[in-house]
């Protein structure tokens, strides 16, 4: 079956509501029907500077809020990205084949050093996308589930693929971006023109999911909509109502059609206050699973134990490859 591959940073703890809604969902879904690669990119987190303890913390909170959300051992492969070396190997032969001017039209890149400084901003958060390029690219994936913010990634992943097959012979598959269109961006819930993010969203504007679920149901009953009260999907004029409707939309799997209709001549409030049940119905149970994931350290890091080994055994035959194309001496 058709390879996918994608990974979620273990940098802020909590996944947010974006995160879960563009990509996470997209995971457990398409373990059931692909040979599914997912894991957590502790290389990329230390892009930005990391405590190390609670890098560590993270890494184990990221893999338990990944079970917790319906990814399945037996049905997909789950790794920590730094238990496969493979990765900053290729990554290396990526960096240099990729062009500087190429990687700094990153808007990622240019947002995430801008809003650090750029004097603070490190070589390794420059070289982040082209990392990625070797993550999709090790595992031969056809397929890369993420948020539309992660386009020009995959983008970028096309490019090099495609440059490295022309120059040194086919060697890598070249994968396609997986971004499904109703969840491809979540808006903070304050300013809806803007995506939902760890680092870039107001406090108000951000659903952790394992914060309070008390905390949560009053950030969606505060969310801003508009001055009308026509509950109508229309992104463009109601970005606040449309952000809603589509988390209400997914979360029950309730076409936003229906939804028009179930609130026409209803006010926000009955939306909001039904879309707060929803989530904290959501959240509830999605916390007590991670914990049970971490209360059981011992059983967490053996799923990733295990995961890190057949990720590895893919990984290392097609770094062998790819070195032996590159020029590299075998080492004997
Ligand atoms: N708002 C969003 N809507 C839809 N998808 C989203 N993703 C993130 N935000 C949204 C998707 O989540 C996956 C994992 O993201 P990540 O942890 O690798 O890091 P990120 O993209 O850096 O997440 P943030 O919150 O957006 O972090 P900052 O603020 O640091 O930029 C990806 O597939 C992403 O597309």
């Amino acid at each position: 079956s058709p390879r996918v591959l994608s990974g979620i940073q273990p940098t802020a703890g909590s996944f947010h509501l974006g995160n879960y809604l563009g990509a996470v969902r997209q995971w457990v879904a398409l373990q059931e029907t692909h040979d599914a690669f997912y894991m957590v990119v502790d290389l990329h987190a230390i892009t930005v500077p990391q405590d190390p303890a609670q890098l560590r913390v993270n890494t184990r909170l990221a893999a338990a809020q990944l079970l917790a959300a319906g990814l399945d051992p037996e049905r997909c492969t789950l790794f920590v990205q730094s238990h496969v070396p493979e990765h900053a190997q290729l990554a290396w032969v990526m960096n240099c084949l990729t062009g500087f001017g190429e990687a700094s039209r990153m808007t990622q890149f240019k947002d995430k050093s801008a809003r650090q400084g750029a004097d603070r901003a490190s070589v390794g958060l420059f070289t982040y996308p082209v990392l990625q390029v070797a993550d999709i690219l090790l595992y031969q994936a056809h397929e890369v589930p993420v948020g539309e913010d992660q386009r020009q990634h995959i983008e970028l992943t096309r490019d090099l693929a495609d440059r490295f097959n022309g120059r040194f012979g086919p060697t890598f598959t070249v994968p396609k971006p997986h971004i499904l269109k109703e969840t491809a961006k979540i808006y903070d819930l304050q300013d809806p023109t803007v995506k939902m993010s760890k680092s870039a969203s107001t406090p108000k504007g951000l659903i952790n999911l394992l914060d309070d679920p008390k905390a949560t149901a009053k950030k969606v009953k505060s969310a801003v909509t508009d001055t009308d009260t026509v509950i109508r999907y229309d992104v463009e004029n109601k970005p606040g109502v449309s952000n809603l409707l589509t988390v209400h939309s997914t979360l029950t799997g309730t076409s936003l059609a229906e939804l028009e209709e179930r609130y026409a001549g209803k006010g926000y409030g009955a939306l909001k206050t039904d879309l707060a049940e929803i989530m904290v119905e959501f959240v509830t149970p999605f916390k007590e699973r991670t914990q049970q994931y971490l209360d059981d350290p011992e059983t967490l890091d053996s799923i990733l134990a295990k995961g890190a080994e057949k990720a590895r055994a893919v990984a290392a035959e097609t770094l062998a490859l790819a070195y032996e194309r590159v020029g590299f001496l075998p080492a004997k």
